[in-house]
């Protein structure tokens, strides 16, 4: 059986429109997820948004809404946006949910009962953007720490998690665990400024927000947002539900990926809640930096971002997840500026990729046809080049296992210059001038091998080009798997390669680039489809929407010339003129038993030739084989008026 692994990025709040500092994690979560999927683990990758508390409620009440279809708007917005990203998530949790409600009800229960939660007066310090309580002592200035902005007094009769009770324990498990807390340096500071001044019970209830799961012992009071949140790690396993198999086979964790702001929730309250549940703990918890923008944190409350779209139209989602991946080291915290976008675009993906990729294509294509042949007349440089391609799957794996994500990257575009390198030393064009066929083949040979195997080894970090590559250098499924990146020589000789593209054509930058309207920002049709989003194959909202389907009704019935199945319909559906449909329906259907029937037509379908006839529209039907019957309308509610849309 294969080995588990779950990933986890945190759940975001749908506060506004996410930006590239949320595509960071989620990005760097699908890389990992992608690189176990392809090790042979069979992955669960959860990530979704975390929707109640005051934020929300205050931000839906601002813009007029409820807090449900604020957050609703900005939930679909965001699955759009992981489209584009290609994020390969098996799950999107949110904490609206009406399983994960139940469950987290059930874990209030639970620590309610076990004595580990008890009801106390409330009086302190409390943060609306970051949904963290404070004591006067750890204010910076009068401020809250984390974000520099005003807290609040609060007043009022909660409900305390006795987090102090688990102080010792979880300073034990720490130091039995090496591994469970990186970076390292993170590790430190916690402790240092929450650990050594001894560890406070928390508030985990509120009375004056509505907007929250409500307490099963006691319904004046919502469950604080954190617990709500960091329940969803286990509830969107089907923990404390008859459907718990993957609660069984994931649990625990094995990365929880967080941002540096958030980890203390993650390394003290959770576990020390998972504790007091009797669960295992997570086997790792990593708290990333952040992306930076002239000096400021990117995010939603300062404003100084784009969609993260913006970037991904103008240039692809490979050059996007390109930079978030290498240009931060992971752990520390890294720029975000659009002239270094467009210049590592330009020297890493045109310069190195892209034309490593097309000259040596288009030198396959000019020098023999088109065709591989190895001709094994192997030098010096050429073994220099080969023994350091056979190393690299190797030190990407290490880089990997050890969350150095942005440095296992490093290690293929080292090898890809290396192979640049290696064209300007065996120089193949003087090989042909002079003749010297089958040293030029051979150079040629260990070239496309090399790129073959930098494409499997970037199919974790990109999603497009690795396809492409495969495509052009004619490499099929059985020598494009993980494995085969271990091997060099597995292309035949007779393989045929074509020029392809150019991978990443070069933008030229100047200001103002990326200055464009943010409407119509959505997905465009050329974006791949999102491979192993798992979601029981639910669709948007907006999705449904595209599909248009109206009222019909059937004017002329006539059979298609040798055709035996097909009628041509005339169908009135409110336009000018009536509509031509062709069908299948002769076997099902006599031509009096339709006329004059109201049915449901798809309107918006792109027209199609059948047997010469234009069909525009599709009719609905149940039934594929032995009996097919036509969705028609309930005529005794009343008359309903052809091409009326139908919800
Ligand atoms: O904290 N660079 O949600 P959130 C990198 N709902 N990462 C960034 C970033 C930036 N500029 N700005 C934000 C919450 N992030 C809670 C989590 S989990 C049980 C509940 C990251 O939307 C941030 O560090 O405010 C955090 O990890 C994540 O986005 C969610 O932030």
């Amino acid at each position: 059986m294969n080995k588990s692994y779950y990933i986890t990025t945190p759940i975001y709040y749908p506060s506004g429109k996410f930006h590239v500092g949320h595509c960071y994690c989620t990005v760097v979560a699908d890389t990992i997820a992608r690189y176990k999927r392809l090790r042979g683990y069979d992955v669960f990758f959860m990530t979704g948004t975390d929707e109640h508390g005051q934020k929300i409620e205050k931000k839906a009440k601002d813009a007029n809404k409820t807090p449900r279809e604020y957050v609703d708007e900005i939930v679909s917005d965001t699955k759009d946006l992981w489209k584009a990203l290609n994020i390969s998530y098996d799950k999107y949790i949110r904490t609206t949910d009406e399983e994960h409600i139940k469950c987290v009800q059930k874990i209030y229960e639970k620590l309610y009962n076990s004595g580990d939660i008890y009801k106390a007066n409330y009086e302190g310090l409390y943060c609306t953007p970051c949904e963290s309580f404070w004591t006067e002592t750890q204010l910076i200035d009068g401020k809250c720490p984390d974000c520099g902005r005003e807290v609040e007094l609060v007043k009022e009769e909660s409900y305390f998690f006795k987090l102090s009770k688990y102080q010792d324990r979880l300073l034990e498990f720490y130091n039995e665990n090496p591994e469970f807390l990186e970076p390292l340096s993170r590790k430190n500071e916690l402790i240092n400024n929450f650990f050594n001044k001894g560890l406070e019970d928390v508030c985990v209830s509120r009375t004056t927000i509505d907007w929250g799961i409500k307490l099963p012992f006691d319904s004046k009071h919502t469950a604080y947002v954190w617990i709500d949140a960091l329940a969803n790690y286990i509830t969107g396993l089907g923990y404390l539900t008859d459907k718990d198999e993957r609660f069984k086979k994931f649990w625990p964790a094995d990365l929880h990926l967080v941002g540096k702001e958030i980890y203390r929730f993650h390394a003290m309250l959770w576990p020390a809640l998972l504790m007091a549940l009797d669960l295992p703990l997570p086997k790792k918890i990593f708290g990333h930096g952040w992306l930076i923008v002239e000096g400021k944190k990117i995010s939603k409350s300062f404003g100084n971002y784009k969609d993260p779209r913006i970037y991904i139209n103008a240039t692809s989602v490979d050059t996007l997840r390109y930079y978030l991946i290498h240009e931060v080291v992971f752990g520390q915290d890294g720029n975000f500026s659009e002239e270094l976008f467009v210049e590592k675009s330009n020297a890493d993906l045109s310069n190195d990729l892209g034309n490593l990729v097309s000259r040596v294509t288009a030198m396959v294509e000019k020098y023999n046809g088109g065709i591989l042949e190895n001709c094994n007349l192997n030098e010096e440089i050429d073994n220099d080049l080969i023994n350091e391609v056979n190393l690299v799957k190797s030190k990407v794996e290490e880089k990997m296992d050890s969350l150095k994500v942005n440095e296992a990257l490093t290690e293929i575009f080292k090898v890809i210059r290396k192979a640049n390198k290696y064209i300007d030393l065996s120089m193949p064009w003087v090989l042909a001038k002079e003749n010297k066929k089958d040293r030029l083949n051979t150079v040629l040979y260990n070239l496309v091998e090399t790129i073959r195997i930098c494409a499997i080894l970037l199919k974790p970090f990109l999603v497009n080009t690795p396809k492409k590559i495969f495509e052009y250098i004619g490499a099929d499924e059985n020598i494009t798997d993980w494995e085969s990146s271990g091997k060099f020589g597995l292309l035949r000789n007779g393989t045929k390669v074509t020029k392809g593209e150019n991978l990443f054509p070069r933008i030229e930058y100047k200001e103002g680039i990326f200055d464009m309207q943010e409407e119509n920002i959505k997905v465009e049709e050329k974006q791949e489809k999102v491979e192993q989003v798992n979601e029981k194959g639910y669709i948007t909202i907006d999705e449904l929407s595209k599909v248009e389907l109206r009222v019909g009704q059937i004017k002329e019935v006539s059979r298609v010339e040798n055709a035996d199945k097909l009628y041509k319909l005339l169908v009135d559906v409110g336009e000018e003129e009536l509509r031509t449909i062709v069908t299948g329906l002769v076997p099902f259907y006599k031509e009096e038993e339709l006329l004059n029937k109201q049915i449901v037509i798809v309107t918006n379908l792109k027209p199609a030739k059948l047997r010469g006839i234009m069909s525009n529209g599709m009719l609905l039907a149940a039934g594929e084989t032995d009996v097919v019957k036509l969705l028609t309308l309930d005529n005794n509610a009343g008359n309903i008026e052809n091409g009326t849309r139908i919800h």
